[in-house]
């Protein structure tokens, strides 16, 4: 068999369902090999970066990895965003690169970048198969390691000449990995220390809704009364209709959920990504005291020293901790929290709209009302994931996707794209700024091509949003960060699809409702009055603790 029909064999014997990639000369034989295929489907993109963000959600919500294929060089300099992206959000990925042959590596040669030194910052492991013996053992190791808790990004590169030799190689089948138990003494002193506390708090984080987690997780809070706040990648790991959430913490200023932090006496970490929300905003007097539940030891970092790591399965943790909580009955009350949810409740609906001047999150008021809990919502990054990490409630474990390891621009389209191939029976809408939409905008033909329908919702305020606030925050002003946009509607149109730029509520409303019921692709743009933002900063500056606890 020839390499790039093994590499295909091993592909299908993970279970691989799609490669998106954009083609090269350097990895012709590998797509002649996928066209093969009976199992795969080779989806072209318009942008590398396009395909790595595709496999990047699509990995995070199936648990198993994403594939992307660039080329040599410039194809595998595009695809590094994305594969960057999964790797700080912890999203199971393979990339896979072509590359010169073998024979012209070791020299200044037409493209030829050292591929895999550059994807090893941003990788868990990569390899350059220059051996076709070796063949399987890398394309398992490179899924095994993707796909192993923490998962995130691997890599492997297929050089041209290498692909097209013959090989008497199997490929590896894969096995189930049990995943680590937890340490009983680790549990007894977390159990001690939770009998020794008044008010406890779990801090749910990226780590909470991977396998099963948010189950064991959910039952500990009914069992214990515990309540959780959420990073913003934690969201919906319990559900914020349950009277225990604070929602999600997130924003780098003091807001709400930072009065509960700074009132627990205890703080549980479940999988929680230092990466995402940094310990100082939320322990800057390193004063907590802290049991850190999670698949990995915790980062070595001043702001963070828990007192007690469970470093396990996150879910089997949770399993011994709930066995021994309901044993010793350990059950704390959590009336403190009341006025603090009543507030936050409050003022999310203080933002509903009530005329034509339209914000962010006075639209996300009437999508949540629209959407059903397990239907999905993809956030670009921008103001506007800040409004839907702060006030978008959440109901079910990867309902809601935000990038905020690598926090990268751009993901929201691909993102749309792999959650309807992940999710065909679900409601799928991606949010962006128009800063971000622009970015990989031209993933709509992709979409459009290949029939995956969604709602594109295009939040214009002809700026990079986010960056004028930060700036405004600073300084008092702005700079570089003011945009023109095209006409957002023809531009949909041009792609073949649907655009709708809603001028009243009623028209915003309805828009909405039609889009997204209608599963087809399609684009809203809102003209939107930042004006929020700003009145939010303020609001930031009073002392919420004083107002809700
Ligand atoms: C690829 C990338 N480039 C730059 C940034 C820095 N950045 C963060 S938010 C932002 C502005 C986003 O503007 P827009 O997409 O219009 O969304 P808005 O903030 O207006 O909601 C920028 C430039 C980033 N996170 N990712």
């Amino acid at each position: 068999m020839k390499v790039s029909d093994l590499v295909v064999k091993c592909l299908e014997a993970e279970g691989v369902r799609y490669v998106f990639g954009l083609p090269g000369e350097e990895n012709e034989d590998l797509l002649f090999s996928l066209q093969q295929s009976q199992k795969i489907k080779f989806i072209p993109v318009r942008h590398e970066q396009g395909a790595a963000f595709i496999a990047d959600v699509f990995g995070r919500l199936t648990g198993r990895a994403g594939v992307c294929l660039s080329t040599l060089g410039p194809g595998a300099t595009n695809l590094l965003t994305g594969v960057a992206d999964a790797h700080l959000d912890k999203s199971p990925v393979v990339a896979i690169t072509g590359q010169g042959s073998s024979q012209r590596l070791h020299k200044e040669s037409h493209q030829n970048l050292d591929i895999v030194d550059m994807f090893r910052p941003i990788t868990k492991w990569n390899a350059s198969i220059r051996n076709p013996q070796i063949t399987s053992e890398v394309v398992r190791k490179a899924f095994k390691l993707a796909e192993m808790e923490k998962p995130g990004a691997t890599h492997f590169e297929l050089p041209e000449d290498i692909a097209k030799l013959e090989c008497d190689v199997e490929p590896i089948t894969p096995t189930k990995l049990r995943r680590a138990a937890p340490d009983y003494k680790a549990i007894e002193q977390a159990i001690g220390l939770l009998k020794g506390a008044k008010y406890p708090l779990i801090m749910a984080g990226n780590g909470a809704i991977r396998k099963m987690a948010s189950k064991h997780l959910r039952q500990f809070v009914q069992q214990t009364h515990i309540p959780v706040v959420s990073t913003f990648m934690g969201k919906g790991a319990i559900s914020d209709r349950d009277e225990h959430s604070l929602f999600a913490v997130g924003m780098q200023s003091r807001d709400f959920p930072n009065c509960a932090i700074d009132k627990a006496d205890l703080i549980i970490t479940v999988g929680y990504d230092i990466a995402e929300y940094a310990p100082e905003f939320w322990n800057s007097e390193r004063n907590n005291h802290v049991i850190h539940i999670d698949f990995l030891a915790a980062e070595v970092y001043n702001y963070y020293q828990p007192e007690v790591e469970i470093v396990s399965d996150v879910s089997g943790a949770l399993w011994e901790l709930n066995k021994r909580v309901e044993d010793d009955k350990i059950i704390f009350d959590h009336s403190w929290i009341k006025p603090l949810r009543k507030a936050m409740l409050e003022e999310f609906a203080s933002y509903r709209l009530t005329g034509d001047r339209f914000t962010v999150p006075g639209t996300l008021c009437i999508i949540r009302e629209i959407m059903n809990p397990g239907d999905i919502l993809i956030s670009d990054v921008g103001s506007h994931k800040i409004w839907i990490g702060r006030n978008y409630p959440v109901y079910e474990p990867n309902s809601v996707i935000i990038s905020n390891g690598l926090a990268s621009m751009g993901i929201a389209i691909p993102g749309g794209i792999a959650a309807r191939l992940a999710h065909p029976e679900r409601q799928v809408i991606a949010i962006m700024g128009d800063g971000g939409f622009m970015m990989n905008s031209q993933e709509i033909e992709t979409a459009k091509r290949i029939g995956v329908g969604f709602t594109i919702i295009v939040f214009n305020d002809n700026d990079y949003g986010l960056i004028s606030w930060k700036q405004r925050g600073h300084t008092g002003k702005s700079f570089g960060t003011g945009l023109t946009n095209p006409d957002f509607v023809k531009y949909a149109e041009s792609f073949g699809i649907k655009g709708y730029a809603p001028q009243t509520l009623d028209e915003l409303k309805k828009t909405l409702k039609d889009c997204i019921a209608s599963r087809e692709l399609n684009l809203v743009e809102i003209k939107i009055n930042s004006d929020v933002n700003y009145e939010l900063t303020e609001k930031l500056t009073t002392n919420r603790c004083e107002i809700a606890l």
